[in-house]
């Protein structure tokens, strides 16, 4: 094993690590780690993509993932796996909700921890943060698959790991950067994703369908990557800006392939519902239309798509409910639309958001509204808005997040330049689901319990029932009584998994 309190640069200098120097091009042990802090159930995309190609190259991997671990254990079940496996790399995904639990994971190896790479959306857009940390020896930015078997290779046959594109590594106190590594060109190159070594209580999860809340056995799929739009507080700003002198971030995978890659694994995996997880699916494209026809011949299965309101149209929709969609989730973000508009970048009229829900009610389509609140500059006046907007669009289900502002994003940038980062902030960033991090006229505690009140808030028909969700609105002690009754009553307040 690599000693992990060598740099990389030493590694690289002495250029024959013990074991790999023993056996030089035989194949490395991975260790992947996939750190669920929200316990939802699904299966990482991102990491199933990097297994593959890790196979592919003839390497063993082994994956540790949090999901399902007791409360509080993984720092002990991570030392113990590391023990028994004896990883040359540990390979682990971080989005930015999760990098506090990462360094804490990373933290409890002490002195057994092997080389560890960090990539993902934290290791790409907060890089230096990560890099810094002392727990980790490299960070990858961006797409992963190429720099990944690059360092394999370079590691397999014990020479350097510098120069290695889309990949920063450290001595001492400084940092070596690479520029982005080579896009994967086609989609279609890389192989299927590698579901092999997730637990298969990923795929069974609760999922509203129909007005209902029922078990099923549910696959993500990703139909392509990246997103034509930018907005500014998306991961999408960041990757359009990174990849721009090197390659078209955006690219879509042919649609024959993509239906063999859902049939093989509806087979294999026995699934019952397909969730296609592009950013925004260009419902109108000829692409999609296609991708549509073959999929109501050869899988047949219900189906949830994401897309924005400008591409619902009756024709397009119609031909999607006719493949099997079931569900869509549509981003209305803020019913203020001068803050929309202006903030957010967001362009649409409040008019073409509610047309796009009115179109999907009448062929029969479910809808999912997805909601921010929190924004800078945001009043209570403008999240009333926002609930207006969702009574007159009418959607069956009404999700809300509190914003954060993500690394790397615009609106980071300018909650930092305006001072609207709240001090606690990076204790925000393991809790983000229920709090700010940003300073606001309605303070941490009142957007909290909005996040959780407002679907009632839109759907709530009586002057009673209104009163009420108020009084929890301003009383913390309304609000735990009103917790307790929900929970109560549906067992759990989330719409998919059973941790989210
Ligand atoms: C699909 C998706 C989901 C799905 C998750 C399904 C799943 N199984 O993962 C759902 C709908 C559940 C979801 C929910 C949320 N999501 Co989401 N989601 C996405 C989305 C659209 C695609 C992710 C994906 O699978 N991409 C495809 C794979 C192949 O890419 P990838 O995971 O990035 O992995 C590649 C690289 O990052 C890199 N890489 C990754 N790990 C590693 C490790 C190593 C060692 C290396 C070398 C490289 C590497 O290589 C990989 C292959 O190229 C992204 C947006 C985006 N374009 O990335 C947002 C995104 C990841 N989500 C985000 C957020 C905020 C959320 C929510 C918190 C939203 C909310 N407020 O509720 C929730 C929380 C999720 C939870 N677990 O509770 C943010 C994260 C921001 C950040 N900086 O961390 C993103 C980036 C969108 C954004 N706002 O910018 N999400
Ligand atoms: S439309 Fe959605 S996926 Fe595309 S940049 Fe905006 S928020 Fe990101």
């Amino acid at each position: 094993m690599l000693d992990p309190r060598q740099d990389v640069r030493t590694i690289v200098a002495n250029s024959r690590p013990a074991s790999l120097s023993a056996k030089p091009h035989a194949p490395l042990s991975v260790l992947f780690v996939y750190p669920n802090i929200t316990g939802q159930h699904s299966i990482q995309l991102g990491l199933a993509s990097l297994i593959a190609v890790t196979r592919q190259q003839g390497h063993q991997c082994q994956l540790f993932d949090t999901t399902f671990l007791p409360p509080n254990s993984a720092g002990h079940e991570l030392r113990q796996t590391v023990t028994r496996v004896r990883p040359d790399l540990l390979a682990v995904s971080c989005r930015s909700y999760e990098w506090g639990f990462v360094e804490s994971l990373l933290a409890a190896l002490g002195s057994q921890r092997p080389l560890t790479i960090v990539g993902g959306p934290h290791a790409t857009c907060a890089t230096k943060e990560v890099i810094r940390s002392s727990v980790v020896d490299m960070a990858a930015i961006g797409e992963g698959e190429s720099t990944l078997t690059e360092l394999l290779s370079h590691l397999a046959s014990g020479s350097g790991v510098e120069g290695i594109s889309g990949l920063w590594t450290k001595t001492g106190g400084q940092i070596h950067r690479t520029p982005p590594g080579m896009l994967v060109g086609r989609l279609d190159t890389l192989p299927a994703p590698d579901w092999e070594l997730f637990d298969s209580r990923h795929l069974d999860v609760n999922y509203f369908v129909k007005g209902k809340m029922l078990p099923m056995r549910l696959g993500f799929f990703e139909t392509g990557r990246g997103c034509p739009s930018s907005c500014p507080y998306c991961i999408n700003e960041h990757l359009h800006t990174l990849y721009r002198d090197v390659d078209k971030y955006e690219r879509r995978k042919p649609v024959q392939s993509l239906i063999e890659e859902i049939s093989e694994k509806v087979h294999r995996y026995k699934l019952q519902y397909v969730f296609l997880i592009d950013d925004w699916l260009a419902l109108r494209s000829k692409r999609v239309q296609r991708f549509f026809d073959a999929y109501r011949d050869q899988i047949k299965l219900p189906f949830t798509f994401l897309t924005r309101p400008e591409e619902i149209t009756e024709k397009a929709t119609a031909n999607a409910v006719s493949a099997g969609a079931a569900m869509v989730g549509i981003g209305i973000e803020c019913g203020d639309e001068q803050l929309r508009r202006g903030l957010l970048r967001r362009r649409m009229s409040n008019k073409t958001i509610i047309n796009a829900f009115t179109i999907c009610r009448h062929l029969g389509l479910s809808t999912h509204s997805y909601n921010m609140i929190g924004l800078p500059f945001e009043t209570r006046s403008s999240i009333q808005a926002t609930i207006s907007l969702n009574q007159k669009a009418s959607p069956d289900f009404v999700g809300v997040s509190i914003f954060y502002p993500f690394p790397g994003t615009s609106l980071r940038a300018l909650c930092e330049e305006r001072g609207l980062l709240r001090a606690e902030s990076d204790v925000v960033r393991k809790t983000f689901h229920s709090a700010t991090a940003i300073k606001g006229p309605l303070g941490a505690g009142r957007l909290a319990r909005l996040r959780v009140l407002i679907p009632h808030m839109v759907f709530c028909r009586s002057r009673l029932g209104r009163a009420w969700l108020s009084t929890c609105e301003r009383s913390t002690l309304a609000f735990r009584v009103f917790s307790s009754l929900e929970q109560r009553k549906q067992g759990h307040l989330s719409m998919y998994g059973n941790g989210g």
